[in-house]
Parts: C-alpha cells; structure tokens; sequence
C-alpha cells in the first residue's frame, strides 16, 4: 500500500505561482513500454528547452492540469464529427479551433523505475478514447504539482500509486477557482488551450 496523501492539491481560491505553466507539441511515440496495455496510456511531448525554460528547473514528478488535443476530422473523438458528447460538453461553444479539453495527469522526469538517463513528459489524460492520437497537436495548461517522482518495489504499486494521482487531479480540478471559463464551470481563463494559433505559431508561419 502507499502512504495516504491528500486527495485534494492547492487552495480553493484558485492556482498558486508559478502556475499555470504552459506546454504544447506534437505527441511523439515514447518508449512503447506498454503503459496502454496498463491501461495507463501515456501521451508523450518533446521536451524543448527553448520554448519552455522553466521545464529546466522544474522538479521531476507528477503535475496535473488540463490538456486539449486538436483531433483530425477522421478521429473517433473528433467533437463535430461524432458522437462522443463528452468531448463537446468541455469545449468551449465559441471555440471553433478544433481543440476539445480535457483533464490531465501528467510525469515529467526520468521515470526513476526504469532509470531513464534523459528527461520525459508524458501526459495521460483522463478520457477514454476510440483511437490513438500520434503526431495530434496537444497543448497542456498545469495548474499544480502532485508529488515528487519515485522508485517503486514492482509495476503494481507503480500503477497504484498513477490511479491514485488521477483521482487527486480529477477531484482538485473539479472546484470553481480550477475548472476551466471555457467548459461553463470554472472560472480558470482556459482561453490558451483552444485558441486558433498561439504567438510561438504565428512566428515561424
Ligand atoms: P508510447 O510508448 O508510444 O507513448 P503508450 O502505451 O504510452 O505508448 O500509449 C500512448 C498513446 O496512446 C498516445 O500517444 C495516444 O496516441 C494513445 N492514447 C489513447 N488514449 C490515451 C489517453 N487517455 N491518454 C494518453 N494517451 C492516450
Ligand atoms: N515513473 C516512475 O518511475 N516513478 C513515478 O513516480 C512515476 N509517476 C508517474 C505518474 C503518472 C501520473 C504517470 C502518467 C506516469 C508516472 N511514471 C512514473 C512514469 C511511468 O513509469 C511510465 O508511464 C511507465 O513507464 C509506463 O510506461
Ligand atoms: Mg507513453
């Protein structure tokens, strides 16, 4: 069994410096370690030191947040072109950028159970879907840090411990002050996750 740890993470009132801290990439293959057939998919993200500074000085372990994902139309999930109601619920109506929103859990370390030599972000958000979504364009807002990164005895309590994680982001999301404007819940200015194209975009366009 793990230790007990609170199942609610930061104040009501709402995000405390330095969050929300902001990510966003293509999602890459990772290291087919079949976290999928435990049941724990991982969506992983290059790690760019140049447009995310702060991930160089930030602790490894887990952090929560939201996560949006811009699904092809041909995508099981895809909100316009499906039934998957979820999905439509937590966008925003007057977001027309493609994006759907979702809560997440995500690791950002070396994944100290199989003693990686280089830093991933690997993010597993709390939806079920119809299909896969490589090289999709996913954007992160973290809202908070959960725990500091561990090794474990065996794959079980590894696993455990991840369900765990999800409970406690699913629980401290679900507050005013943490859910987003943008799903009609919340009062989090969620806007970034599902704008048409971000200032970094426009750059290199
Ligand atoms: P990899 O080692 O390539 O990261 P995983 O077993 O971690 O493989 O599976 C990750 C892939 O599973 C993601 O890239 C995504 O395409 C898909 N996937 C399906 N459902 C989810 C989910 N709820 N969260 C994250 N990824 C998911
Ligand atoms: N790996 C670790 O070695 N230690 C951890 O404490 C740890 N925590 C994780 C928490 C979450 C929410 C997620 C999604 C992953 C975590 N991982 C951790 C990474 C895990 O080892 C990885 O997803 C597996 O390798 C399955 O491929
Ligand atoms: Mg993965």
């Amino acid at each position: 069994m793990s230790t007990a740890r609170p199942l609610i993470i930061g104040p009501s009132t709402g995000l405390k410096a330095p969050y929300p801290l902001q990510m966003e990439g293509k999602v890459i293959s990772g290291f087919g370690r079949g976290s999928k057939e435990l049941g724990i998919p991982t969506a992983n993200l290059p790690i760019d030191y140049n447009l995310t500074p702060w991930i160089a000085d930030i602790k490894s372990g887990v952090y929560f947040g939201w996560a949006s994902l811009r699904l092809p139309p041909s995508h099981p999930n895809q909100p316009t072109t499906s039934s998957d109601t979820t999905a439509t619920t937590t966008t925003a109506p007057e977001a027309h950028s493609g994006f759907s929103v979702y809560p997440m859990v995500m690791s950002i370390g070396y994944n100290k159970f199989y003693k990686n030599t280089m830093r991933s972000a690997e993010v597993h958000v709390l939806h079920e879907f119809g299909a896969d979504f490589y090289g999709v364009e996913m954007r992160l807002l973290i809202t908070g840090f959960i725990r500091e990164e561990k090794d474990y005895a065996n794959l079980e309590v590894l696993i455990e411990d991840i369900k765990l994680d999800c409970d406690v982001a699913r629980k401290s999301l679900d507050r005013e002050a943490w859910a987003l404007r943008e799903t009609g819940r919340g009062t989090l200015d969620g806007s970034w996750l599902v704008r048409e194209r971000t200032e970094q975009n426009r750059a290199v366009v």
